[in-house]
């Protein structure tokens, strides 16, 4: 007969539920280890629950955290097994029945989590399953060893398998994060050495930037923003990359690194942004990016009339749509990045590249197919969450500098410009609504890059309000319409307050 003596400690029975949980991670991620990092089923939740937040929360996320969101995600999601696993332990204090139907339910959720991700193979569900068999097995334990009464001889078993479990917990999460990192993708970055171009970008003029009152013209790849759905950056060798080539093409390719790095490489200077960047945001950064213009690579394809989207697929199956004239005229396969091959973070082995377009309608990071293909037959990963099919980069402008305060006479407001592909023709600032006081501009390095401004106003001791307005080559002035990322790029001028003393 059950009595209310034989019900678990709260204490205990929530000790029973983490446990239970923990351990369902930590054989989960060593599972994945074996197979795919992302098979791990609490990042393939994070990667599901990334591909179905809604926009606005997604550009909050972006907004707020920065590059910083993903971190917190985990940690969100953390937070929140934790309190459904101490939960569960309270509910289990009678039986471990209620608990245990609580591991399925959340078992089955890292089970479909895996079977959803387009990036993981079949055998991948064996990584939930482990979890699943793993958090019932511990929690059913570690329930039976916690019943009252609790003699010192029983108080040693539950110790015992306490010390027991936590151990292995500890060798299954550390085993998972050693097999997960034996695909030595830095190994295999290191080894492909310099790469040296045939074409090298022209030298950046001294006069390219106003440091230190503007952003350095080259951004670093240690400083270069990232932006990515993914939760692990996947891990490709160059021995491994294969990038397939088909659809609307007279003959498909299917390209090795050595196919690519044997070309004569050309080097670009290029601005990238993000859609993402609200005005005024650091989305935004220029490299000199190494690789084969896409044009070259395609010749030996022969893509047919009548495409007009090259679709694109990287190793996580992210996807990308690009207009196929953009592609043509200035689009590149990169494989370096500043004179190395790009950091794992910015598309190791190969990423593409154009001018000119947004990243998330043109930059493809860890890039494995391309198919020639329609806008009208085929909607690429941001289209489907409400961005527009067409990402042309807007005429934009950024006071880096005075933020914050500044000294009364004169002022030197700095900043940076773009307008890929159609370059920057003027650049006026203005205080508290004033006429517009044209900038200097620095050395022009070419139509894809931003180009840095400074101007110097007269501004007397209290708060005052600063502007910027950029009008590129066409003789377009940016608009001061404030419209937000979502769908196509941010719009407006950007506007600081700084307290002059
Ligand atoms: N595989 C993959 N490539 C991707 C993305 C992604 O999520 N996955 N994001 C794109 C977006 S939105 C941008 S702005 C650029 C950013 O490139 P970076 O991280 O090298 O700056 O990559 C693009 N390429
Ligand atoms: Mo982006």
């Amino acid at each position: 007969m059950e009595n209310s003596d034989n019900r678990l400690s709260p204490w205990r029975a929530v000790w029973a539920g983490v446990l239970g949980v923990v351990a369902a991670v930590a054989a989960g991620h060593l599972v994945a280890g074996l197979l795919d990092g992302n098979a791990s089923p609490f990042l393939a939740v994070g990667n599901t629950a990334i591909d179905l937040t809604p926009d606005p929360v997604k550009d909050w996320a972006i907004a707020t955290f920065g590059t910083a969101d993903k971190l917190v995600l985990l940690i969100g999601m953390a937070v929140v097994l934790l309190g459904f696993a101490a939960l569960a332990g309270l509910l289990s204090r009678r039986s471990p029945a209620p608990g245990t139907v609580v591991a399925v339910v959340v078992g089955a959720l890292g089970l479909i989590a895996v079977m959803i991700r387009p990036d993981l193979g079949q055998l991948a569900i064996l990584a939930p399953l482990a979890s699943l068999f793993a958090g019932v097995f511990v929690f059913r334990l570690m329930h039976r060893l916690s019943r009252p009464p609790i003699e010192s001889a029983e108080r040693r078993k539950f110790l015992q398998a306490s010390a027991g479990v936590v151990a292995g917990i500890g060798v299954a999460g550390l085993g998972g994060q050693l097999l997960g990192s034996r695909t030595d993708v830095e190994g295999s970055r290191a080894a492909i050495g310099q790469l040296t171009p045939a074409q090298p970008a022209p030298q950046i003029p001294a006069g390219a930037d106003f440091v230190p009152r503007t952003t350095r013209f080259l951004t670093s790849n240690r400083d270069f923003y990232r932006i990515d759905t993914a939760l692990s950056v996947p891990k490709v060798r160059a021995e491994d990359w294969v990038l397939r080539i088909h659809g609307a093409v007279d003959k498909e390719l299917t390209l090795r690194y050595e196919d690519i790095r044997r070309l004569p490489l050309v080097e670009r200077t290029v601005t990238l942004t993000c859609v993402s960047n609200e005005i005024g945001g650091d989305l935004i950064s220029t490299s000199n990016f190494i690789g084969v213009p896409l044009k070259e690579i395609l010749a030996d394809a022969g893509v047919k009339p009548g495409s007009d989207q090259l679709f694109s697929t990287s190793a996580d199956g992210w996807t990308c749509g690009t207009p196929v004239a953009d592609i043509l005229d200035r689009g590149l396969l990169a494989i370096g990045m500043n004179g190395e091959p790009l950091p794992v973070e910015h598309g190791f082995p190969a990423r593409m590249v154009v001018p000119g377009l947004y990243g998330y309608v043109s930059a493809t990071k860890w890039v494995v197919d391309i198919e020639f293909t329609t806008f009208a037959d085929k909607q690429a990963y941001w289209l489907e969450r409400g961005w527009a099919a067409r990402g042309p980069i807007k005429t934009q402008s950024r006071i880096d500098t005075p933020r914050g305060s500044a000294q009364a006479g004169k002022v030197t407001v700095g900043g940076v410009a773009w307008a890929q592909t159609r370059g920057i023709a003027k650049v006026e600032v203005r205080a508290d609504g004033r006429e517009w006081i044209p900038a200097r501009l620095a050395t022009e390095v070419s139509l894809d890059t931003w180009r840095m401004w400074e101007a110097d106003l007269e501004l007397a001791p209290g708060e005052h309000t600063l502007q910027c307005r950029a009008t590129d080559q066409t003789g377009y002035t940016q608009t001061d319409v404030i419209a937000d990322p979502v769908p196509d790029g941010a719009t407006g001028w950007h506007t600081v307050t700084i307290s002059v003393r």
